[in-house]
């Protein structure tokens, strides 16, 4: 049988503080629209979708900060992308601020949920790598208050049955940790949809500022490669609140080879067919984990948290 599937990365452009989630949510129907009209079946969204990048700002008010986060999904906000999936039979990658009552109390995490053709939610993935720090930095313009403002991911990294394979999510900043990849080529993963905010200025060293959009591309294509599965890289870009963020939203082959990228900063659609057997050719060769992996030789055995093999 045929695994090929269409698939389309949604860019957005950015998202102003005082827009709404109705207003964001609008925008991704319509995307989802076209995407649709062009044949694609999986759509992913970016990392925070629903609102602005708000870790760039240090929020003291409590009630203030709590109003970015989502409780369960899909809310009163975000029912227009859940019922329109479900009419056009499209899924979708959607990440947002999850707020939860977990262990006895409220936990704030950096979530993606994979949403199935019906609508309905096929599973969920919480951020693992949180970049920038958990208190305001002197002297920056933004701040990137990702510690503060979520705790770890406590899920690991899953990979669910979907869309004819199975299918991994990251959020943003675990695109550059090849671990990350690994946990789910594993799992043998055939398609990896991620999310991501990047602030071109982000490391805070000006001088390789000019590499950041490299550097985006290079972590996914090589997390593609070594892995052998398709990755979507979905951005929300542009000079959103003053900080600029880079776009080249991609589409990534198991060869690690681009075979779509986004052109603007702004909201777009961009599609490819994905054959989801093409990681085949590098998982039965070069990349065979089960044949050419020697973990016990590397002289470090990391165990996976919860489950037994080393990885
Ligand atoms: N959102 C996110 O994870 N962004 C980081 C850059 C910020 S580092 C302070 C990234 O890795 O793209």
């Amino acid at each position: 049988m045929s695994r090929q599937i269409i698939v389309a990365s949604a860019q957005m452009g950015p998202i102003a503080k005082t827009e709404p989630r109705q207003s964001c949510v609008a925008r991704m129907v319509d995307m989802l629209r076209e995407a649709h009209g062009r044949g694609a079946r999986l759509v992913v969204f970016p990392e925070l979708a629903l609102t602005s990048f708000f870790p760039r700002w240090m929020i003291e008010d409590k009630d203030e900060l709590e109003a970015w986060y989502e409780e369960d999904l899909p809310s009163p906000a975000t029912q227009p992308l859940f019922e329109a999936a479900a009419e056009l039979a499209v899924g979708f990658y959607l990440g947002y601020a999850e707020r939860v009552s977990e262990e006895g109390r409220i936990r704030h995490f950096n979530t993606s949920v994979l949403v199935g053709p019906d609508g309905k939610i096929i599973g969920k993935y919480r951020k693992v790598h949180l970049p920038g720090h958990d208190a305001p930095q002197p002297g920056r313009t933004f701040q990137h208050l990702e510690k503060r403002y979520f705790e770890p991911g406590n899920l690991g990294f899953p990979v669910f049955d979907g869309f004819g394979g199975r299918v991994g999510m990251m959020i943003c900043n675990d695109r550059r940790w090849p671990e990350a990849y690994r946990v789910m080529g594993l799992q043998g993963v055939d398609l990896i949809a991620l999310g991501y905010n990047t602030p071109v200025d982000h490391t805070g060293h000006t001088d390789i500022d000019s590499l950041t959009q490299f550097h985006n591309h290079l972590s996914m294509q090589a997390g593609a490669y070594q892995n052998a599965s398709w990755v979507v890289g979905t951005a929300k870009c542009g000079r959103e609140e003053g900080s600029m963020m880079v776009g080249q939203s991609v589409i990534i082959a198991p060869s690690g080879e681009i075979v779509a990228m986004a052109s603007t900063l702004e909201d777009e659609v961009i599609t490819a067919k994905a054959d989801l057997d093409l990681g085949t050719r590098y998982r039965e060769t070069i990349f065979d984990f089960a044949r050419h992996r020697e973990p016990d030789s590397y002289g470090l055995i990391v165990e996976r948290k919860g489950a037994g093999d080393p990885i």
